[in-house]
Order: C-alpha cells, then structure tokens, then sequence
C-alpha cells in the first residue's frame, strides 16, 4: 500500500461538495449512493448522525501523516456522521474513544487501514473496500460489468482485491503486473487471463482499472470516447496530458471512495 502525503489529501476537506457532484455526474452516485449500491444498502444521513465515528491517528511506523484524520474525518462527516477525532494517538485514542462511547474507530498506520464497529463486531479492511468501491464505481459508470472485459493494472492488495470483486461481477479480467507470479497465480480462475502490455489492451478493451503506485502507465494514445477508467492507483496513473480526453470517463480519489465504503460496511 502507498503512504499517502499530505499534499495529496490537504484539498479534500474544503473541496468534498465538488467532488461529491462530479461522482455523481459520472456515476450517478455520490459517495453515499456509491457505497449503498456496492453493499446492496440504503443507508442515509439520518442513519449516519446517529452513528458516532472515531478518527484514532496513530504514530508508529512513520508516525502521523500531517492532515489525515482531519481529511478521513471530513469525509465521514460529509455523510452524515458524528465524528471525533481523539485527542490522543495509538492504544491512548482507542481507550478515548470507547470511553467517549464511539461506535465506530477508524485507524491507518503504514500498512493496514482498518474500521471497527464497537456495537455489532464488524471489521473492515481498506483495501476490500476500496476495490469494492472502484469496481462498483465502473459498473455504474458503464451500466453493467457482466461479459464485459476490464483490463486490471497493478496487483497489489487493492488491485487483487478488485480482481475478485470483478470476478462477482461476471465480468472477463486481463491482469498485467511487473511481478509475473502475481499474474500466475490469478489466472488459476477461469476468467482471468494474463497480459503483456496492458496498455495495448486498451485499442480493443475500454475499461481499465488502474490499481499501480506509479504515474504515466495510461497514455493519452490509448484513450478514445469509450475508454473508461476506474483508478484507485496513488499516484493516479493516467499521463498529466491524458487527463482532459478521459476525465469524464475517469474515477480516481486519494482516499473518499474508500473511506465512505468503509464506514458503511461496517454498519
Ligand atoms: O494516523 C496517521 O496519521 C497515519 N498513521 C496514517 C497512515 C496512513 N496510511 C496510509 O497512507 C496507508 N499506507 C494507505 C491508506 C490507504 C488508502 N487507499
């Protein structure tokens, strides 16, 4: 899992409204609707401000990333929910927040960014939820996945884990990654296939979901009015100059889609 910076995330806050409408202009949901959908939910705000959710930021490994809570905590508010975040880190914040009767904790160190819910026992894990989140996010976007082909970029824990999601679609899956054994592995499943230039793909299947760390994998040659691209990739992966030809056709957060998937799964 990449570890996010702050510049990264600092603009979600103040810009969460304006995000939420582009979502929904290419999708036809905004984060809620995304994730209801995703989780066969109907979850709404008045649900969420009955909820209280807390932030534990936490300082082991390389410690706290300057503006994450904030930003995570901006996006749980968003939805609705009463949401803290403790005053104090790691084992202390836990404590704080079962004391301050939270129903629900959130916390990320370098590798693992989970959510509890105190009340009912459910746990959730970033990476399921964000590749839950993307590959809805597709489907929605393109109005189906079954038979379909998506081109899956990346198989790192988010890109596997959308592998499977897509796998629950019916959809046909061309996995490329750098580590061949990856591929191998995956394509033990009778629709997945292993491929060698995944952008290739991309003159003949138009639906890619971009799940590197690493920026300019998708050129603007690749892209035409069918492409469709569906990038939980931090860095997003789509060249600076490729941008502008898919940004209607293109879904990419550093952390709202997972998050807002998170919280309602663990409902
Ligand atoms: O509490 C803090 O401020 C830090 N310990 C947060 C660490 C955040 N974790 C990461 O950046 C993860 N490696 C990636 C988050 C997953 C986004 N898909």
């Amino acid at each position: 899992m990449t570890r996010l910076f702050t510049d990264q995330i600092s603009h979600i806050p103040e810009t969460i409204e304006e995000y939420n409408q582009k979502l929904k202009d290419k999708t036809g949901s905004g984060l809620v609707g995304l994730a209801n959908y995703a989780l066969g939910t109907e979850y709404g705000t008045d649900f969420f401000a009955q909820k209280k959710a807390a932030v534990i930021p936490v300082t082991v490994g390389k410690g706290v990333i300057q503006g994450f809570s904030k930003t995570v905590a901006s996006i749980l508010e968003f939805m609705g929910f009463e949401v803290l975040i403790t005053n104090n880190p790691d084992i202390k914040g836990i404590k704080e927040a079962y004391q301050k009767r939270a129903d629900i904790l959130l916390m990320a160190d370098d590798d693992e960014f989970i959510a509890l819910n105190l009340e009912n026992d459910k746990y959730v894990d970033n990476n399921w939820a964000t590749a839950r989140a993307y590959v809805n996010g597709l489907e929605l976007m393109v109005g189906g996945l079954k038979d379909r082909t998506v081109v899956v970029q990346g198989l790192g824990p988010v890109g596997e884990e959308s592998v499977r999601a897509l796998i629950e679609k019916g959809a046909r899956i061309k996995v490329y990654d750098i580590d061949e054994q990856k591929m191998a592995e995956l394509t033990k499943e009778a629709s997945v296939e292993a491929v060698k230039n995944p952008e290739q793909e991309l003159k003949q299947d138009k639906l890619i979901l971009e799940a590197t760390p690493v920026e300019n994998t998708i050129q603007e040659d690749y892209i035409d009015q069918e492409t469709y691209i569906s990038a939980p990739g931090v860095p997003l992966g789509v060249g600076k100059t490729a941008v502008s030809s898919v940004e209607n056709r293109l879904i990419h957060d550093p952390l709202q889609l997972g998050v807002s998937l998170m919280a309602v799964s663990v409902l």
